[in-house]
């Protein structure tokens, strides 16, 4: 991560993102391991809400509230408090991968953005059931545990995997397309329930894209950052009114950005 020079109130911010990352992250693994006693309610189609999410967020939410009180809070489960537009807003996914969460599968994580305006200046993501925390500010690299993020250095659509995301937010049709064009072109792709943690992946070169047609700023905020601190490409997603309705996200590694964009169009 290099060293451009970042505001002191940014960069307590930084910090205090990374660690109630991980201590939100902790908070949530113990209640994944006795998620036997958990109560799940349903918000909608395929659309999960746990304690867990509740509990998580409002450690986050509190913490952020008490630390920096003028800036803003828009959260998966707390909905928005949204701040003028001189102060930022907190942007937050308390379990990206609630499913998988619910479902006992270990592929969720714990997302913490800050926005403003139109650019993510910061996040921390973190996964506890890995381990790994990824980090980033804006214009001074993106780190995984402290150690710097490259994207991968593919240049085809056959040089590795891509991750699709959905939802019954959308109609199948446009994924369903994506997925076809992808396997004709050679290529392959996976979805594990989480975006944040998949476009995070294509950040950390694991992936080399991620598509999803619909997904809130909560889940990818963070992410997106990532992949361009990393050296990757990603669409504008906080264009228009993506903070608040959420977006497309693409994101890719620059040496088939091109091609995964086409492969991607609506
Ligand atoms: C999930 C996203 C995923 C999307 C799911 C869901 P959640 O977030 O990470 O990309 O496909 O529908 O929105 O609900 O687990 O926080």
């Amino acid at each position: 991560m290099d060293s451009r020079p970042i505001s002191p109130a940014l960069d307590a911010r930084f910090h205090a993102a990374v660690a109630l990352a991980r201590d939100a992250g902790h908070l949530a693994h113990r209640m994944f391991r006795d998620r036997d006693r958990l109560v799940v309610e349903s918000k909608g189609l395929q659309d999960r809400v746990s304690a867990a999410d509740r509990a998580v967020e409002a450690l986050i939410r509190d913490r952020l509230t008490g630390l920096f009180p003028d800036d803003g809070f828009l959260g998966e489960e707390s909905g928005a408090r949204l701040s003028d537009a001189a102060h930022p807003v907190w942007v937050v996914d308390p379990i990206d991968g609630t499913d998988c969460f619910v479902a006992g599968i270990p592929v969720w994580c714990v997302s913490i953005a800050l926005v403003r305006g139109t650019q993510v200046e910061l996040g921390a993501i973190y996964d506890p059931n890995a381990d790994e925390l990824f980090a980033f500010r804006r214009g001074a690299g993106a780190t995984l545990d402290g150690r710097p993020l490259r994207v991968a250095p593919a240049t085809a659509l056959t040089d590795g995997v891509a991750g699709l995301g959905t939802s019954q937010r959308v109609t199948p049709e446009r994924t369903l397309a994506v997925a076809r064009r992808l396997l004709e072109a050679g290529g392959m792709f996976q979805r594990n329930g989480s975006g944040a943690l998949m476009i995070a992946y294509v950040a950390a070169g694991r992936l080399i894209g991620y598509f999803e047609e619909h997904i809130n700023a909560w889940d990818a905020a963070a992410a997106i950052g990532l992949v361009r601190e990393a050296g990757g490409w990603t669409n504008d997603f906080l264009a228009g009114d993506g903070l608040t309705r959420g977006n497309e996200v693409l994101a890719a590694a620059p040496g088939v950005a091109a091609a995964w964009r086409a492969i991607c169009a609506a």
